[in-house]
C-alpha cells in the first residue's frame, strides 16, 4: 500500500485529536469522581468504569462524525465527475466551502456561547477570600479581553473565507506587504499584553509578599501531607508552634514534631481545619512522600506542599461557611480542602472539611481539640505520662484576636 504524504498528515492530525480526546475524558472521569472515605476500592473501580464508558462514547461519537464527512465528500465527488462526464456545468467548489466556511462560523460561535452560558454557570461562586477578589478581577480583566479578540478574528477569519470567496468574477488584489497592519498587529497586543502581565504580577506579588509583620499576627496552622490524608496541627496557648524534623516520623508522632522545642508541647491536632473569619490565616506546609497540593477553591488558594521544601499560604476567609450555607441555599454546604496534584492511587480521597466561623465559635473548637503530645506519644519519648487531660489545660492558640 502506497502512502502519501497527505495521508500520512490526514493520518497524523487524527492521531493527535485522538490523544487529546483520551486525555480529556481521562482528566474529567477523575474530576468528577465521586469520594468517599468509607468505600475507596469500590469508588475507584466504578470510576474507572465510567471513565472507559466516557472514553469509548467520545472516540465513536468522534469516529462516527469522520466517517460521515467522509462519505458526504465522496458522494459530492461522485456527483461532480457524473455532471463532468456529462459535459454539464461541473460544481462550484469554492463555494460549496466557503459556504462550510460560513456555517462553521456560526456553529462554532453559537458553540463559544453555549460553553459562555451553560459550563459558564459552573464555575465557582464569589470568592471568599480577601485576595481572591482580586483574582477573579484578574481572570474576568483577561476573559473578557480574549473573547473580544476570539471573536473578532473568528469572524475575520471565516467571514473573509466565505465573503472573499474564489469567483470568476472578480480578481483578488494582490498585496504583499503592508507597514501600517504590521505596526497594528505587533504593537497593540504587545501593550495589551504587556498590560495583564503587570497586572498579574502585581496582583501576585500583593497575595504571596506578605510582610513579616502581618505574617507573625495570623493563625498559624501546620499542615502536612502524606499519601493519602492531611495531618493538621495547631499551636497551643503559647501560640507558636513548634519546630518538625522528617527524621522524627513515627506512627505517634505523625508529622515529626521536635519536642526539643519547648513550643511544640502544647500543639493541638485536629481532625478537620477550623479558621475564625476577617482573620488572617497562614498555612505552614509540607509533604513527606510526594509532592501535593494544598487546594481550597473557594478561598483561590493553592500552594504545593513538597517533601524537605516547606512552603506556605497567608490569606484571610471573608465568608463563614454558614453565610455560604445561606448563599448557595445548601444547609450541607462545607468549604473543602483537596489535593490538587495527581499524587496517586486515592488522590481524590485526600479531602478535608475546612470552617470558617466566628471568632467565638473558633475558640470554643480550639479548647475541645487534644494535645498532639498525647499519652502515647509521651511513652514513646519516655516522657512523664500526665495523669491531667492536657486538653482542658490548652488556651487559646490565637491569643491576639
Ligand atoms: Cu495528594
Amino acid at each position: 500500500m502506497k502512502f502519501n504524504k497527505s495521508f500520512c498528515t490526514k493520518i497524523f492530525i487524527s492521531g493527535i485529536g485522538l490523544l487529546m480526546l483520551l486525555i480529556s475524558n481521562i482528566t474529567l472521569a477523575q474530576d468528577s469522581t465521586p469520594a468517599s472515605v468509607n468505600s475507596p476500592t469500590i469508588e475507584v473501580s466504578s470510576a474507572s468504569d465510567t471513565m472507559w464508558l466516557g472514553i469509548s462514547y467520545n472516540v465513536l461519537i468522534f469516529l462516527l462524525v469522520c466517517i460521515i464527512i467522509a462519505v458526504v465528500g465522496r458522494i459530492l465527488k461522485i456527483y461532480d465527475l457524473t455532471l463532468q462526464m456529462q459535459s454539464k456545468k461541473a460544481m462550484d467548489w469554492n463555494k460549496i466551502m466557503s459556504f462550510g466556511f460560513g456555517l462553521f462560523l456560526i456553529v462554532g460561535l453559537y458553540g463559544a456561547y453555549w460553553e459562555y452560558t451553560v459550563q459558564g454557570s459552573m464555575i465557582l461562586p464569589d470568592a471568599a477570600s480577601k485576595h481572591g477578589v482580586a483574582i477573579d478581577e484578574m481572570f474576568n480583566a483577561t476573559l473578557i479581553i480574549t473573547t473580544i479578540v476570539f471573536v473578532g478574528t473568528q469572524i475575520m477569519l471565516f467571514g473573509f473565507a466565505f465573503i472573499y470567496r474564489g469567483s470568476q468574477l472578480r480578481k483578488a488584489h494582490f498585496l504583499p506587504h503592508n507597514n501600517t497592519i504590521e505596526k497594528l498587529w505587533t504593537i497593540v497586543p504587545a501593550i495589551v499584553l504587556t498590560i495583564l502581565v503587570v497586572f498579574g504580577s502585581l496582583t501576585w506579588k500583593s497575595i504571596m509578599d506578605v510582610p513579616v509583620s502581618e505574617q507573625k499576627s495570623a493563625l498559624n496552622v501546620d499542615v502536612t501531607a502524606h499519601q493519602f490524608a492531611w495531618e493538621v496541627r495547631y499551636p497551643g496557648k503559647d501560640g507558636k508552634l513548634g519546630l518538625k524534623n522528617s527524621k522524627l516520623y513515627s506512627s505517634n508522632n505523625k508529622v515529626g514534631v521536635d519536642f526539643k522545642d519547648k513550643n511544640s508541647y502544647d500543639d493541638l491536632t485536629a481532625d478537620e481545619i477550623v479558621v475564625p473569619v476577617d482573620k488572617p490565616v497562614r498555612v505552614n506546609l509540607i509533604a513527606q512522600d510526594v509532592i501535593h497540593s494544598f487546594y481550597l477553591p473557594w478561598f483561590r488558594v493553592q500552594i504545593n506542599a513538597v517533601p524537605g521544601l516547606p512552603t506556605f499560604f497567608q490569606f484571610t476567609p471573608t465568608i463563614t461557611t454558614d453565610a455560604m450555607r445561606t448563599k448557595t441555599d445548601n444547609p450541607n454546604f462545607e468549604y473543602k480542602l483537596y489535593c490538587n496534584k495527581i499524587c496517586g492511587g486515592n488522590h481524590f480521597n485526600m479531602q478535608k472539611v475546612f470552617r470558617v466561623v466566628s471568632v467565638a465559635e473558633y475558640r470554643d473548637w480550639l479548647s475541645k481539640q487534644k494535645p498532639y503530645l498525647n499519652d502515647q506519644l509521651r511513652k514513646e519519648l519516655k516522657m512523664a505520662v500526665q495523669t491531667e487531660n492536657s486538653a482542658n489545660k490548652n488556651k487559646l492558640a490565637f491569643n491576639k484576636i
